[in-house]
């Protein structure tokens, strides 16, 4: 059976949304009333001058290995959100060791019979094992980590197929390694420097982890490393979240969230709460929409409803 989001979690996601945003990306009240006549206005004008077009500094340049860390440790202070359709994601994050997890079971094993999620909490629950249990103080290799996460839960002979990204952050350095299209993004002085890049055997049909024989390898996992630095937002998604919301769309959120000081709980809730709506709205367009209409020839618009998890997390100085 679907999960079905009630009312309530309607309300909620309409409560978390300011309303700035909302007259910025033109989302609608789905329970709660909308603000009154001339209310509008104002909040307009502040969504304008918030969203107005950033002076670039140095400081907000890409990160590469050419620019070396500098300065103290720093650590990840996270938040989730997660707004399940079919309930097959699974996410993970762990403060002390700073990493963080998310999986996403592949909805076409859904009307085999099977717990399409199984696989996706496999692997996250491995994984969170694997790091809990780990020397305190080491660095945590986000491929070492998929590979024994995976090892363990084909073990197990679970069900299902899964994507994965799992990224950490030690010292002052990020490392990610990622199957399929969960992902991640970088968000530097409110502008994407990093981002993943979604692996597909063909459109719809993820690079992916199973039990089975023909399950891809996690030597197939994209892995990465950048320099961190204070002020850095993350932001960790399944494909629900990549699939209906832009990078642009995403910059704008974070540059606003940065600019009325949301905790990195309300920028997940926000960030999510603005998937959903995309995900179901008909008429405007989503990278999926794009994706479809280019790969399948279709005049498809809209979103694609979807579990939807982001995890956003703040790099922030460990002192
Ligand atoms: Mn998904």
């Amino acid at each position: 059976m679907e999960k079905m989001i009630g009312q309530e979690t309607l309300r909620e996601i309409d409560e978390r949304i300011p309303d700035a945003l909302r007259v910025a990306f033109g989302i609608h009240h789905r329970v709660l009333p909308p603000p009154g006549p001339g209310q509008h206005d104002e909040i307009a004008s502040f969504a304008a001058a918030l969203l107005a077009p950033r002076v670039v500094d140095d400081d907000s340049s890409e990160p590469s290995a050419a620019a070396p860390p500098q300065g103290g440790p720093l650590r990840l202070d996270f938040s989730s959100c997660y707004l399940p359709d079919h309930d097959e994601d699974a996410h993970f994050g762990h403060a002390e060791t700073g990493v963080l997890g998310v999986a996403d079971g592949v909805g076409g094993y859904r009307g085999r019979g099977v717990d399409a999620g199984a696989f996706a909490h496999g692997l996250m629950h491995s994984a969170f094992m694997e790091v809990v249990s780990a020397p305190p103080g080491a660095p945590v290799c986000p491929l070492t980590l998929l590979e024994r996460a995976h090892e363990a839960t084909a073990a197990s002979r679970a069900a299902a197929a899964s994507t994965a990204a799992v990224l950490s952050l030690y010292g002052r350095t990020l490392r990610w390694a990622y199957v399929g299209d969960s992902g991640f993004a970088v968000f530097r002085g409110g502008r994407m420097v990093a981002r993943s890049t979604a692996q597909q055997h063909y459109f719809n049909c993820p690079v992916q982890l199973s039990s089975g024989s023909g399950s891809d390898r996690v030597d197939k996992a994209e892995v990465g490393e950048a320099p961190a630095k204070e002020g850095d937002v993350v932001v960790v998604g399944t494909d629900g979240l990549f699939d209906n919301v832009f990078d642009d769309e995403m910059e704008r959120i974070v540059r606003m969230g940065t600019a009325m000081g949301f905790s990195t709980k309300n920028m997940a809730d926000v960030i999510a709460g603005f998937a959903y709506e995309a995900a179901r709205c008909a008429y405007r367009d989503t990278p999926y929409s794009v994706l479809s209409r280019r790969e399948t020839g279709t005049n498809f618009t809209g979103g694609k409803p979807d579990d939807i998890t982001v995890i956003v997390a703040f790099i922030v100085s460990q002192n």
